[in-house]
């Protein structure tokens, strides 16, 4: 249903094909040799074009809300603005308010958008009583884009309380200036850095390229398209990533939580496990956990959580994402870094343009046309 009202008109056609294959196999089998929880997506708000969520002080949800705005999901449902940078960023490419996230302790809220000259930027807030203080803002950090798309821009902290962000490689199309493997450029990254250590920031003293003059030091891993999305699972630690791809495979990239960072992705020496336009392979390339490519329903991969909710103990463990051109929400059972198991939850929402994990670790899926339906047993 959600496949079909929330396409755009531009994919219409695609989803509208993916909803009908995806009924009319549901209906012809018995299951999934593998034991899958049974699940419903149920809506639980209408937004703005959302683009991210975080958990927030009080059991609430964060929402991202592309244009610029934020707002509390909680019992009541979504609330007002509570924060507004509208005035600040557009939406034209693949730009506008593209992730928040909360420090451990919530004292901070980070918000990471891209300005009115495009350029990605993360700023931070003070939160006192669960409120947004407007004018404790300060920037963090800033990067230049030279093309509107491949911004990157998923924000979070990790397990070791430091934060994460994902930059594009800059954009237009096959990574013309090499940013992927190019260690003095911060995009086609995963950076780590510690706000509340410096001004604006602090480099941790263990980031992996500290000691080499020729590598920025804010890296932590390399080699990235396009990290829209990516996480840590509550459970383990581990880092996921999805990583969009160029024209042909989509993938999933994977650390465990104990790695001292330098992962090389491999992009644009290679796109997934393939060597990308007569690249050759990296010696340390770091390959995907998962890839997919092109020939099925997906055209871009959507990353998304580790489930580790109580409503539904089948999917305990599993890493659910989905692809944003067919909206399938699919699993991933990895262990040890090794992909065990795949499948998919037989439902679909649709322009899956991110998901959203609350505080008791339970998944909402977003969808760029409004909807935020949470995950439920069936
Ligand atoms: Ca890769």
């Amino acid at each position: 249903m959600n496949a079909r009202t929330r396409c755009s008109a531009l994919l219409g056609t695609l989803c509208l094909v993916a909803s009908v294959a995806l009924s009319t196999a549901s209906a012809d089998e018995p299951g999934p040799p593998a034991r899958q929880a049974a699940v419903t997506l149920t809506e639980v708000a209408e937004a703005q074009n959302p683009t991210a969520g975080a958990a927030g002080p009080g059991d609430t949800l964060w929402i991202a809300e592309r244009g610029g705005t934020v707002r509390v999901l909680d019992g009541q449902g979504l609330s007002d603005p509570v924060l507004d940078i509208s005035d600040e960023t557009t939406t034209d490419g693949e730009r506008g308010l593209l992730g928040i996230a909360f420090d451990e302790t919530a004292a901070h809220f980070y918000v990471s958008y891209t300005d009115l000259e495009g350029t990605s930027t993360i700023d931070e807030f003070a939160v006192e009583d669960g409120a947004v203080q407007p004018d404790s803002r300060r920037t963090v950090l800033t990067q230049t884009q030279p093309y509107a798309n491949h911004n990157g821009g998923g924000i979070a902290f990790g397990p070791d309380g430091h934060l994460y962000i994902a930059l594009g490689d800059g954009g237009s199309g096959g990574d013309p200036h090499g940013n992927g493997q190019s260690l003095d450029t911060l995009l086609g990254k995963i950076l780590r850095i510690d706000p509340g250590g410096g001004d604006p920031y602090a480099v941790p003293a263990d980031n992996p390229f500290v000691d080499d003059p020729d590598a920025r030091d804010e890296i932590w891993a390399y080699g990235l398209r396009n990290p829209w999305r990516f996480s840590f699972d509550k459970g383990t630690g581990d880092l996921l990533v999805g990583d969009v791809g160029q024209s042909d495979w989509e993938e999933i990239d994977w650390a465990p939580a104990g790695s001292t960072g330098g992962e090389n992705y491999g992009w644009s020496s290679m796109e997934g496990t393939h060597p990308f336009r007569g690249g050759t392979e990296p010696a340390n390339h770091v390959p995907p956990v998962h890839e997919y490519g092109r020939g099925g329903l997906g055209c871009s991969v959507t990353g998304g959580y580790v489930y580790r909710g109580e409503a539904l103990p089948d999917l305990v463990g599993q890493y659910v994402f989905s692809d944003y051109c067919d909206g399938t929400i699919r699993t991933l059972r990895i262990e040890d870094g090794e992909v065990t198991g795949e499948g998919d939850l037989g439902v679909t929402a649709g322009e899956v343009v991110s998901f959203a994990q609350d505080d008791a670790g339970e998944l909402y899926v977003l969808n760029i046309g409004g909807a935020i339906q949470r995950i439920d047993p069936a």
